[in-house]
Order: structure tokens, then C-alpha cells, then sequence
């Protein structure tokens, strides 16, 4: 199966409790290449536009107050079938239905504060990547090429 990339972002709860550096780990030795890596804290403006298509869930508010409450780790991952393989590694959104030893298993909190987001597709995977860094960023070769 040919590479691909999907997008990823270590949550402020996971971050400030120091866990990215072993989620990191994990999702390297899960056979994902670093592409491109940054840490950041997203205003609340930039939270609403990355969420935007929860807008009409009744959680999105608290969803894009807790995603600028502090730093989170952006990447962009490769691997073949990378999309369908992170959401695999990183478990079900409501940690209480994640699979033992999926990334959510072990670090999550709750169903809002679950510890690292995985894009759900490849053409979002590439819209979020885009919405972090310049295709410049990160290797041709495994660039998206939707
Ligand atoms: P996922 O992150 O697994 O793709 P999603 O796209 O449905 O899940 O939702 C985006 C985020 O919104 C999710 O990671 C946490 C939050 N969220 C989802 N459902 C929620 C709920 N019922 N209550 C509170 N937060 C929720
Ligand atoms: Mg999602």
C-alpha cells in the first residue's frame, strides 16, 4: 500500500501532563514518520476554524475553549494507510470505548479532553495539514496527492 499522510495534534490536557514526549513513542515505533512537528497554542478564533464543521454540535464551544487553553503538538505523519492506521493506533473518541493500548485507552480524560486528534479521511488529512504548515514543510515524496 502506497504512503500516505494524515494529520495529528497532541491535545492541551495530554501536553501539559507531560505525555507527548511517550505518545510520540508510541506512534513512531507504530511505524509513522515525522514529517513535520510543531508545538503551538491556537486562539480561540483558529480552534472554531479547525472544528468548523462541529459548529452546530452542542459541544463546540466548550470543544474550541479547551483546544486554545494551551499548547498542543501539530504533526504530519506518514506511513502506508496512514489515516486509517492512526485512527486504529490513537481508539475510539470516548475514551471509556477505546481499545486497551490505544493511545486514548491509556491517556485520555474524557470524551472532550481525549488526548490527540486524528484526522477521519485523506482529504482531511491534507486540509489540516495544510491549516499547520506549508506543503513546503514536510517531503515531497509523501506529500498528499488528492
Ligand atoms: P474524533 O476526534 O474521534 O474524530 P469527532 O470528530 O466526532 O471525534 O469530535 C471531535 C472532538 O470533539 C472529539 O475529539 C472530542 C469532542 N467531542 C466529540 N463528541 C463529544 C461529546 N459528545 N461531548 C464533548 N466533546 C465531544
Ligand atoms: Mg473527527
Amino acid at each position: 500500500m502506497a504512503n500516505t499522510i494524515t494529520f495529528s495534534m497532541i491535545k492541551p490536557d495530554a501536553v501539559a501532563s507531560g505525555h507527548s514526549g511517550a505518545i510520540l513513542a508510541q506512534i513512531e515505533a507504530a511505524g509513522f514518520h515525522i514529517l513535520a512537528l510543531k508545538l503551538l497554542r491556537l486562539s480561540e478564533t483558529r480552534a472554531q476554524e479547525f472544528y468548523a464543521v462541529h459548529a452546530q454540535r452542542p459541544f463546540y464551544r466548550d470543544l474550541c475553549a479547551y483546544m486554545s487553553s494551551g499548547p498542543v503538538v501539530a504533526m504530519v505523519l506518514g506511513r502506508a494507510d496512514a489515516v486509517a492506521a492512526f485512527r486504529k493506533l490513537i481508539g475510539a473518541t470516548d475514551p471509556k470505548e477505546a481499545d486497551a493500548g490505544t493511545i486514548r485507552h491509556q491517556y485520555a480524560r474524557s470524551v472532550e479532553a481525549n488526548a490527540i486528534h486524528g484526522a477521519d479521511s485523506d482529504d482531511n488529512a491534507v486540509r489540516e495539514a495544510n491549516f499547520f504548515f506549508s506543503t513546503l514543510e514536510y517531503p515531497a515524496p509523501l506529500r498528499a496527492t488528492t
